[in-house]
């Protein structure tokens, strides 16, 4: 039996938790000594029982097999870093929003790094229950430019194969699709966050303007870096918000609860690969203010 072990035991968490428990039983990490695990999954309005725990203490933590990174991009150097020497040999799938955390642990565990990026969609809602939102797909893949190991190639192809409830896929070149989904949070994150807009605002008219000129300023970006976005990007960034029009965006949930956000991953991100490769950014320097201001 392979031994996942899962860090960021939230929506995301229990969503990859729900996928793999009839082939594994995925451990949690516990950061927090009062942290409980949401037990039921709702998808489709049906209830189902999560079956996923925290170690046991003692646990040995050689009998790991993989590590999924699903929390915040702001908390993977934290809680990632005293794990890693007391995990010489496991395989990491580092599924975040951003690409700098990816970045980082690729560069600590060369070989053992899986990308991963998914469109699913889901929340805990006011009883703790795991609702899933929206039906997306999951793509992982090598970490990009890193030789990955035979065992970590294996066991990426596992998490594929296995037939979860959800929809994995292998991808040569996963960076392409984390590029897409940073693009997408670039434009709709900041704006639902200062805004305090539902995500379906931002495919509405009076929006227009601001999602053209942001996806025009990140397609330039992403071009200076080799991976060019699609020229219907806005339209890309319009449909997600139509897909998930009533939610709220993480970042708007963060600011909301005043807790840090992902602005530094996303949109700090390409604004240091816009100043590297001498692009000016001033609609993503706009709203990267107002988010830290909006913090405030
Ligand atoms: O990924 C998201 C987020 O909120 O972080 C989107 C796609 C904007 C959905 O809410």
């Amino acid at each position: 039996m392979t031994t996942v072990l899962i860090i960021g035991p939230g929506a995301i968490g229990g969503l990859f938790a729900w996928h793999l428990q009839h082939v594994s039983t995925p451990m949690a990490f516990r950061h927090r000594p009062d942290l409980t695990l949401p037990d039921t999954l709702v998808d489709q309005g049906q209830p189902h029982t999560l079956n996923w725990r925290f170690p046991p203490e003692g646990t040995d933590f050689a009998s790991i097999d993989l590590v999924l990174v699903t929390c915040k991009a702001t908390q993977v150097e934290m809680a990632v870093t005293p794990l890693l020497p007391m995990l010489p040999d496991v395989s990491w799938l580092v599924c975040c929003n951003g690409l700098g955390p990816q970045q980082w642990l690729a560069n600590q565990a060369p070989g053992r790094v899986l990308w991963g990026s998914t469109t699913e969609g889901a929340l805990i809602d006011d009883s703790g229950r795991i609702v899933h939102t929206g039906q997306g797909e999951t793509w992982i893949g090598p970490a990009e430019g890193d030789a990955l190991s035979e065992r970590t190639r294996t066991l990426g192809h596992w998490l594929c194969d296995q037939a979860g409830p959800l929809v994995w896929q292998w991808d040569n070149s996963p960076a392409d699709q984390l590029w897409l989904k940073l693009a997408i949070n670039a434009v709709i994150n900041p704006i639902t966050a200062v805004e305090r807009l539902p995500n379906g605002a931002l495919a509405e008219e009076d929006w227009a303007f601001e999602v053209d000129a942001l996806s025009d300023e990140i397609r330039a970006i992403a071009r200076a870096c080799d991976h060019p976005l699609p020229d219907d990007l806005a339209e890309r960034i319009r449909a997600v918000a139509r897909a998930t029009a009533g939610n709220h965006s993480s970042m708007r949930v963060d600011v909301e609860a005043g807790r840090p956000t992902e602005i530094e991953f996303i949109n700090g991100f390409l604004i240091r690969m816009a100043f590297e490769a001498d692009i000016k950014a001033p609609k993503l320097t706009r709203w990267y203010e107002a988010v830290l201001k909006a913090r405030s």
